[in-house]
């Protein structure tokens, strides 16, 4: 299997936590959404990363998609419950979380594709309050100690939201979160995906 795409996205990331914690083994395709695009959209016609090469040669395309795969192949060890509230709240969560990567990666891509002189304020601000709001309702949820999908993705989303934006999420302003943080980043599947700390370029 390959996995496609660089780490420092959070929807990379939840897949390879992912694979790691139900026992796939992977290789890494670390080829870059921008800087390899015509490439890029050879493997997935929206030029987007994760994508996911199956042994097969087939290839699956999106994090959500490439994730009910995986919890089809683990059965009794899928990291989402299979139908019902459980389901339901879980996919709650993980929409708050993706939610909060699409917005926070929308601000960014503001501040670091557009050309400075047509960045648009009032677009950034509403990108972040709504980045925000995700942030906010996640912390004010109760956190129990299980490794399943919810969790995975919201701390895939607070690294990313960290390294991005670094002022949205310091360490004691969402202390349940802190909590989630630090007893998933210890995990040897976190450990080994964990992405370094860069510096966003910015357009201005
Ligand atoms: N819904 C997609 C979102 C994937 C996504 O936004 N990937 C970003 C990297 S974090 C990307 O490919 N950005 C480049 C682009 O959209 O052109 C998923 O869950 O996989």
């Amino acid at each position: 299997m390959i996995l496609v795409g660089q780490l420092d996205s959070p929807y990379v990331r939840r897949v390879a936590v992912s694979l790691r914690l139900l026992g796939y083994a992977y290789e890494s395709d670390e080829r870059s959404v921008f800087g390899d695009f015509d490439s890029m959209r050879e493997t997935n016609p929206l030029g987007r990363i994760p994508s996911l090469v199956l042994d097969s040669g087939e290839t699956l395309i999106d994090s959500h998609a490439i994730l009910d795969w995986l919890d089809d192949e683990a059965g009794n060890r899928a990291l989402l419950p299979r139908t019902g509230e459980a389901r339901r709240q879980a996919l709650q969560r993980v929409a708050l979380a993706t939610g909060a990567i699409d917005k926070i990666g929308a601000a960014v891509y503001e501040r670091i594709i557009r050309p400075g002189e047509f960045f648009w304020q009032d677009w950034y601000d509403r990108c972040r309050t709504q980045g925000v709001g995700a942030i906010e309702a996640l912390a004010r949820l109760e956190w129990d100690d299980a490794i399943a999908q919810p969790a995975i993705t919201t701390v895939c989303m607070l690294r990313f939201v960290e390294i991005a934006m670094p002022e949205i999420v310091p360490a004691g302003r969402y202390p349940s979160l802190d909590v989630l943080r630090e007893r998933c980043e210890a995990l040897p599947a976190f450990q080994a995906t964990f992405p370094p700390d860069y510096v966003v370029p910015s357009n201005d």
